[in-house]
């Protein structure tokens, strides 16, 4: 199903000329508007008038997070503060926390797209959501809810935390959908086997994870464990929120970027350059709609590529693949690039593993080293520290093999790695500790 037929399945030919049209009233109002940006586009040498086809989108100069920061907390408002009726912002753990203003129309326009996605996951208004993304300054938990409300869905507002009663009321309210991430799907998991609720007698269909990144393999244990379908939804606060982009239920091959609302491009994140499509580097994207806080060619910092292939779905709107991480999560070990997504299909790949581990980064004397702690299964718990010590070498020279890079593996107890009720903090830095 399709909630905005005609938008989500436009010919391509349309679609251009629309975002063509957004382009340049945007250009224009964020030119006279934002004293940033005019600022920008004098430095660029680029005037309004010069954006005559969409190939000229790349004349425009970059934002970044930082522009965002400099111009903490409302420097980048397009519109008078009082037009502003949401604010929300990132929690800023390295650095001043990124603000993100929305018009009436703003949370209107979300609460669309957030419909649209719930639909492309394949709810309906008959579906009860069950919404453990966190409430607050965080966009998951009222992005989902606007969204769900929108459709006539039933929302459970439950947001993060609680998790024991959470289960009782995955139990006893039924939900058909269940929106978190992915890694509290599996800790919720885990705490109903405890409680001896089994959640594959739940009514649970649809789970609509995302926020953070998640790998195929962890997609099919989490639908194995739950029996429902795992649908991966992309989204980021300076953006808009969650639903930015989804997954469709019927190919469930990468997000739908929602293409009306916003202009997506590729880019090589050292030359800035505009990759082909299919290539992979950095996400970029310009908000055609929004109108507190627009943005122009952001800088995502995710690492994906684009599919312009066309979907059983129906819909016309590019796929973006699975966000493998972030330029700023790559872990650089004596001269390896790695990121924490590619540890992760290989450690569960290794029967015998749970889905939970952690990365600690480490500096012995003047090299830094990577330690992978990572919980084995009930089933194991009990083996000889021989088999132990065969499977940890197993996955040590795995990673050498396949990522070439030198690591301690080291095998903990079921449940001791310690569960996060949002985002998984998946690699600890322990450099700037002495450690
Ligand atoms: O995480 C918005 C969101 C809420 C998306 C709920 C999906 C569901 P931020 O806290 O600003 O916003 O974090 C945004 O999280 O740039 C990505 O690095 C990462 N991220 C979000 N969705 C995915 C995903 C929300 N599906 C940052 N796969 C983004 C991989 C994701 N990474």
């Amino acid at each position: 199903m399709i909630f905005d037929v005609e938008m989500e399945t436009l010919p391509r030919d349309e679609l251009e000329a629309l975002q063509l049209t957004r382009l340049k009233r945007l250009v224009d109002k964020v030119y006279h508007n934002v004293p940033f940006y005019r600022h920008a586009f004098d430095e660029a040498g680029v005037r309004p008038e010069d954006i005559c086809r969409l190939s000229d989108l790349s004349r425009l100069p970059f934002t970044e997070k930082r522009d965002m920061r400099n111009n903490y907390p409302f420097g980048l408002f397009a519109v008078p503060k009082d037009n502003v009726v949401r604010i929300h912002a990132s929690s800023g753990t390295t650095g001043r926390a990124t603000v993100v203003g929305y018009t009436a129309r703003d949370v209107k326009n979300w609460a669309k797209l957030m419909a649209r996605s719930f639909v492309a996951a394949g709810a309906t208004r008959r579906d009860i959501v069950h919404n453990a993304y966190g409430y607050g300054l965080f966009t998951g938990g009222l992005g989902a809810h606007y969204g769900a409300e929108e459709l006539g869905a039933a929302i459970v507002p439950i947001s993060g935390g609680s998790t024991r009663r959470q289960v009782g009321l995955l139990h006893d309210f039924g939900p058909t959908i269940i929106c978190c991430t992915p890694s509290y799907a599996l800790f919720l998991c885990e705490t109903a086997e405890e409680m001896g609720v089994d959640f594959k007698s739940l009514p649970l269909r649809v789970g609509i994870f995302g926020a953070e990144p998640w790998t195929d393999i962890m997609r099919r244990e989490i639908e194995n464990k739950l029996d429902i379908k795992a649908i991966d939804i992309y989204g980021l606060s300076e953006i808009m929120g969650p639903g930015v982009g989804i997954e469709c239920i019927e190919a469930q091959s990468g997000p739908h970027l929602m293409e009306d609302h916003f202009l997506v491009e590729v880019i090589d994140p050292e030359t800035g350059e505009q990759l082909p499509y299919g290539e992979t580097g950095e996400l970029v994207i310009t908000t055609l709609t929004k109108e507190a806080q627009p943005l122009i060619r952001y800088r995502t910092r995710d690492i994906t590529s684009l599919d312009p292939t066309p979907c059983r779905c129906g819909r016309t709107f590019l796929r973006m693949k699975r966000v493998t991480g972030r330029t700023d999560d790559m872990l650089i070990i004596r001269g390896v690039n790695v990121f924490p997504s590619q540890i992760e299909t290989l450690l569960l790949e290794t029967e015998g593993v749970a889905p939970h581990y952690q990365i600690f980064i480490k500096r012995e004397g003047n090299l830094d080293t990577m330690e992978i702690q990572v919980e084995i299964d009930d089933k194991l718990f009990n083996d000889q520290i021989k088999t132990l010590q065969r499977l940890e070498n197993k996955i040590q020279t795995n990673i050498k093999e396949f990522l070439g890079v030198t690591t301690k593996v080291k095998l903990v107890e079921p449940r001791s790695i310690e569960r996060s009720l949002g985002k998984a903090k998946r690699v600890v830095d322990l450099r700037n500790q002495g450690a």
